[in-house]
């Protein structure tokens, strides 16, 4: 049995307690879903498997342009990150993997695998880290990495994200997301067409050293760093540079990545049309790429970009098996508890897609029949899943209200003792 950062004797108290309430919300939900023809236990079934993994730099204090507050009881470094991370994977029981940053995480991997597998976790993708200078680094990238037009500062770039496989492997990682600062502020500052093609010549390099097993994942960006052009700027850029690597090369769908009202839904369901959706970071936001926790702004929109992702998981798509994590800067809250509740916003929204009647929904397509056709996903969207959550996770042994559990466990003030407070650090918004 994997070792936990909580009491488990804590957490069964806590579940014994809501136990039967929770046991009538299911049986109430049970029946009601049973008259529309859906089966409880299958949708839980599903929702017990589904993962989303947390990204190592989100366990912290984020903060803005303008200023960090750090929190009490901050992790000091990886294996203070890892520590949390088993906390939520604990109570929650939706967030098996952490998603490294290198050189954030920068760590002896052996050291490293050894301190997630006593958690029972895993790794997810590898992130690579050229939009910031490291300590010590001999070429800068303020003005660039995989596209910059100094080649010694691509080669820097190339270098770092091959170090990063290196790195996943021991760790046994399966995929390398690569997000770049690189662009333009001033029309007139880089050629775009000569960027493109350095960044594309840099990222076959990358792509030529890609463990067969892996996979590549590019993640585009609109703007910031870089406010005038950024060379991955769009899901359609996107799309090009991963039909241009090869067949391990898939797009990654960050949600604030995009320019405000547009139909992100229809991005995933392109990219899954044409086989190139690799994976999501999650979050949501107001304006642009807040970086807030994932539906606290527009659950209807999670909600639809799930509904593409079950209409292909139902069809039986080829090859589909979308990454999925977690991309948030927590600014005023306990980043535990958004990650923990930010996870648990994602599954929602799968379970609550789970219950689209597509059969019903494709007849009213066919019948031009728009009301109906919306009020089908509304039906599905209005349904209140969370006893099927709360079911699937006290049957996987974590917290039937996460983070009553996680603040009874008194968890924060504990690590607040143990964890001196650090100055400063990167908000790490990516
Ligand atoms: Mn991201």
């Amino acid at each position: 049995m994997p070792e936990t950062m909580i009491s488990t004797d804590l957490v069964y108290k806590d579940n014994s307690a809501l136990r039967p309430d929770l046991e009538r919300d299911y049986g109430s939900l049970g029946e009601r879903l049973d008259r529309r023809g859906i089966a409880i236990d299958a949708i839980r079934e599903k929702v017990e498997k589904f993962a989303v993994a947390i990204p190592s730099w989100g366990v912290g204090t984020g903060g803005t342009r303008f200023a960090r507050f750090p929190g009490a009881g901050e992790p000091r470094d990886i294996f203070d990150k890892i520590e949390d991370c088993a906390v939520i994977q604990q109570l929650t029981r939706a967030t098996p993997t952490v998603s490294l940053h290198i050189p954030w995480d920068k760590a002896d991997p052996d050291r490293l695998k050894q301190a997630a597998s006593r958690f029972g976790l895993g790794f997810d993708a590898m992130n690579s880290n050229t939009f910031s200078d490291a300590k010590d680094q001999k070429l800068s990238y303020k003005f660039g990495s995989l596209s910059h037009a100094d080649a010694g500062t691509r080669r820097q770039a190339v270098e770092h994200n091959l170090e990063c496989i290196e790195i996943g492997k021991t760790l046994g990682s399966k995929a390398l997301t690569v997000w770049i600062g690189d662009g333009s502020n001033f029309p007139g500052q880089v050629n775009f067409a000569r960027a493109f093609e350095r960044y594309l010549d840099a990222m076959k390099e990358i792509y030529a050293e890609l463990p067969a097993d892996w996979k590549l994942f590019s993640e585009h960006k609109m703007y910031e760093p870089a406010f005038y052009s950024t060379v991955v700027q769009d899901w359609g850029t996107n799309y090009l540079i991963a039909r241009e690597l090869g067949e391990k090369a898939f797009c990654l769908v960050d949600l604030g990545h995009h320019a405000p009202n547009v139909n992100i839904e229809m991005i995933v369901s392109r990219l899954i049309q044409f086989k190139k959706l690799g994976g999501f970071h999650f979050n949501d936001s107001k304006y642009g790429d807040d970086d807030l926790d994932a539906g606290s702004i527009d659950p209807y929109r999670l909600f639809l970009v799930f509904n593409e992702l079950v209409d292909a998981e139902l069809s039986g798509a080829d090859g589909f098996e979308p990454a999925h994590m977690l991309d948030q800067s927590h600014n005023v809250t306990d980043p535990i508890e958004s990650l923990m509740l930010s996870a648990l916003e994602v599954q929602r929204a799968y379970a609550q897609a789970l219950l689209v009647d597509r059969k019903a929904l494709e007849g009213f397509q066919d019948d031009n029949d728009a009301l109906m056709a919306t009020q089908t996903l509304k039906a599905a969207y209005r349904t209140d899943v969370e006893p099927i959550l709360a079911m699937a996770r006290l049957r996987s042994g974590g917290a039937i209200d996460p983070v009553l559990a996680y603040r009874a466990a008194g968890y924060r003030a504990k690590v607040a003792a143990e964890r001196p407070a650090v100055a400063g650090g990167s908000g790490g918004i990516v």
